[in-house]
């Protein structure tokens, strides 16, 4: 069996309450599979604790009972819509659900109030028309088919009638499309709260419109999708008392800088660089742009254009898009004079002079780059080459000038190159709030979370660091609304339970955020030590989280550390750590970009005051995403939140595929299993009075028969059968997790028996 596999059903067994005793020969069974995760067959013979298993792909294999999972023989052929009705809720029957959907492309299914999408990778535009918005407005969740929608509406429901904000957690892998389905949300939110026949430009279509901006410079190509968002984004959309937008609020979180200057093939760099030297002839020769070969921030990959994407029409409608959310004419020369001034900065080369070891420009086009960054820059050219050369040591005594070495004078240049594109980064947000505007008077809100998924690559840096740990956050209040969903179902029932141990995740986030021991604590303590790298803050690491079960020191490696998340084990390089927890702008960068003449430049480097300036104490990227993260969860915390857990079938970005390790993985991560595990810990399945005895009603014809009412006809069957531990609602039955499947053994065995008579019966007569 594949590692992964393996991996993947030992956490399935986990999920697993109770073995089911009714498992004998002639039973239907899902057993493990070391391509399919899970394939199902019929158990041939039983050996003590084994089981001989004829799989439907044709082989034979043996089994430990334990490992199996009964087969719901009865399942719909077209699955459920919603995976709390399977009669059997455990891994295999959640995944063969999902498939089962797919393959007619009902990519939407439920899990309670939880919505699965499938990312179908084709356009389904009949899937989310005009007309498909007008049926869902007003439908209650579970009267039309499981859609994005629905859970719009039900959010802006419960916002109106409980005069409470509500939320939209939107998470996924990358690539499952989380962007995708938050545009569908938002698009949806403005159709409801939309005014029809305003003048100028509306808050929604502002709101709408900011989309396309953010992803311009926000998103680029990556081996996982050619649209990736490299950022987080929370939109918090206000409405009046009326229902209708009044304003807008938009958070984005931690994005990617890096990637400025350094991808790898065949990943490219944000969008709007490209889209820029597509733009026409005009504004490529006030931008002194020409072939993205010839820029050394965009020729490290070799991939240039995106497959179906026009990029000098893309150019124009990100400027129409620029116009809608307020952003003026020369606003946007601005900006696109600093993207391209970030290129040419790329092309600045240096060399070691003849003498020293310190850096000069390479040679003339270096210059000339130089000189053009400059302009666009609207700085001095000398002061900035001497910026990207140079440091000055300011002494009691004296202010001494060093020269940095060619390859300290490129790291100033990138950095320099990241700190423009972070800043403009932000002001685009800054600038998008401003000019939609909040509403001060707004009671409620709908906010709306795009954020990347758990990651774990072959290589962990921070980023993935921050990533997961965003995670963990989010799937600790994942786990407490899923915990606290069932309670208030069995509340309502009037159930009595007592019962639920779920695995928290707190020793995660513990290891991760707790003062003043913690990584993110540890990290900023290593960072303001002069004398720190990342072997010496491994080493911290090491000593401190040495009994910790959520942390592991890898063998053979002096700086990696694992982290044992919720969704897996993640080995994390510390290399870089020290340096990307740093945000921490070269006082020779500042000066000369608050000196330059263009307003819109100088603005993004307001001049620091003096206690900043003299402060030697770094600010820490690690602790401010923290108080970031902390303030997005008290805004959760204050709303009724609604989850779409996003899935990628499979990772060719192919439509009609789908690859069961890919989505069970995915399942795990995001939540769903846990959710599922919640369940199957309390009452897995809820069946109404009526379903339950339409389906076991065979089992006592008599009670059935009998004059009695619902709830009693279902209460007297369970005594009948002998059953304990199952409790009666109001309106459902709550079976423990196995039940359904011994009822159901039952039932079968009254089919086939009936069946033997009625055979008998027919040879005596024939
Ligand atoms: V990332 O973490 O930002 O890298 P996302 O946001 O999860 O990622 P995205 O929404 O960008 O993924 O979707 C990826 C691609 O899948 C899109 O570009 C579409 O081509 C495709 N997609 C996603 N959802 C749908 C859909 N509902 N219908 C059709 C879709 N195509
Ligand atoms: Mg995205």
């Amino acid at each position: 069996m594949r590692p992964l596999a393996r991996k993947l059903v030992k956490v399935a067994n986990q999920l697993k309450v109770g073995i089911p005793e009714n498992i004998v020969v002639g039973s239907h069974v899902w057993v493990g599979d070391p391509e399919l995760v899970w394939v199902d067959g019929l158990i041939l013979n039983i050996n003590g604790a084994e089981a001989e298993i004829e799989t439907s792909n044709g082989k034979k294999v043996v089994s430990n009972l334990s490992k199996l999972h009964p087969k719901d023989m009865d399942a719909p052929t077209v699955g459920v819509d919603d995976m709390t009705k399977l009669a059997y809720l455990h891994e295999p029957g959640v995944l063969h659900n999902l498939e089962t959907r797919f393959k007619i492309n009902e990519i939407y299914t439920y899990t309670g109030n939880i919505l699965i999408a499938m990312n179908p990778f084709q356009s389904l535009p009949e899937l989310y028309d005009t007309n498909v918005m007008k049926r869902y407005k007003g439908a209650a969740v579970g009267d039309l088919s499981p859609h994005v929608f629905a859970i719009a509406e039900a959010a802006y429901r419960a916002m109106i009638t409980e005069v409470k904000s509500n939320s939209i957690l939107v998470s996924g892998e990358s690539g499952a499309g989380k962007t995708e389905t938050t545009k569908m949300l938002m698009r949806y939110l403005a159709y409801l709260g939309g005014r029809t026949a305003s003048e100028g430009r509306s808050v929604e279509q502002q709101v709408l419109e900011s989309n396309p901006v953010l992803e311009a410079f926000g998103n680029a190509k990556t081996v996982r999708n050619d649209n990736s968002s490299r950022f987080g984004k929370f939109v918090e959309i206000q409405f009046d008392n009326r229902g209708r937008i009044s304003g807008a609020a938009i958070r984005t979180y931690l994005l990617e800088r890096s990637r400025v200057c350094q991808i790898s093939d065949p990943e490219r760099n944000y969008h709007v660089f490209y889209l820029l030297c597509a733009s026409p002839p005009e504004e490529k020769e006030k931008y002194k742009l020409g072939d993205p070969r010839s820029f050394h921030y965009l020729n490290r990959s070799n991939c240039f254009e995106l497959a179906g994407v026009n990029a000098a029409q893309e150019y124009l409608s990100t400027k129409r898009a620029m116009d809608i959310v307020g952003i003026s004419q020369e606003e946007q020369d601005a900006i696109f004079r600093v993207i391209a001034a970030i290129l040419h900065l790329g092309n600045v080369k240096f060399a070691k002079a003849e003498e020293t070891d310190s850096a000069v420009l390479e040679d003339e086009q270096s210059k000339f780059h130089l000189d053009t960054t400059a302009e666009l820059l609207m700085c001095d050219s000398n002061v900035l080459e001497a910026a990207l050369r140079e440091r000055m040591m300011i002494t009691p005594e004296e202010v001494i000038k060093r020269s940095l070495d060619p390859l300290g004078a490129t790291v100033s240049r990138d950095g320099l190159a990241k700190t423009l594109y972070s800043r403009l980064f932000d002001w685009l947000v800054q600038k998008i709030n401003f000019s939609i505007g909040q509403d001060p008077d707004s009671k409620c809100l709908i906010g709306v979370l795009d954020i990347y998924g758990f990651e774990s690559f072959q290589t962990n840096s921070f980023e993935q660091f921050c990533i997961n740990f965003t995670n963990e956050k989010l799937q600790q209040h994942f786990n407490q609304h899923v915990f606290k969903m069932e309670q208030e179902e069995y509340t309502k029932e009037g159930i009595n339970w007592s019962y639920l141990e779920f695995v928290d995740n707190q020793d995660v986030l513990d290891l991760i955020e707790k003062k003043p021991c913690g990584i993110i604590a540890l990290l900023d303590e290593a960072c303001m030590f002069p004398k720190s790298t990342h072997e010496t803050f491994s080493e911290r690491l090491y000593q401190t989280f040495k009994d910790r079960k959520r942390f592991i020191k890898p063998k053979l490696t002096r700086s990696d550390f694992i982290v044992v998340h919720y969704a897996g084990d993640v080995q994390y390089q510390s290399e870089q750590f020290l340096d990307k927890n740093k945000d921490y702008v070269v006082p020779e960068h500042q000066d000369m970009l608050s000196a330059s003449k263009c307003s819109f430049v100088s603005g993004l480097f307001p001049p620091l005051s003096e206690d900043a300036a003299k402060s030697s104490k770094f600010s820490s990227i690690g602790s401010r995403f923290k108080l970031q993260l902390q303030q997005l969860m008290d805004t959760l915390n204050m709303t009724e939140p609604h989850y779409i857990r996003c899935v990628k079938p499979n990772s060719v970005l192919k439509a009609c595929v789908f690859d069961n390790i890919n989505v069970i993985q995915q399942l795990r991560s995001g939540g769903v299993l846990e959710a599922v595990r919640i369940k199957c810990a309390g009452f897995p399945t809820h069946w109404t009075f009526q379903d339950f005895l339409t389906r076991l009603g065979i089992l006592a014809p008599e009670i059935v028969r009998g004059n009695f009412d619902e709830k009693d006809s279902c209460k007297k069957i369970l005594e009948k059968v002998g059953l304990t531990g199952y409790q009666i609602g109001e309106t459902k039955v709550f079976l423990r997790a196995g039940q359904m499947a011994e009822l159901d053994a039952r039932r079968t065995c009254l089919l086939n028996n009936s069946a033997t008579v009625i055979q008998k019966h027919m040879k005596t007569h024939c």
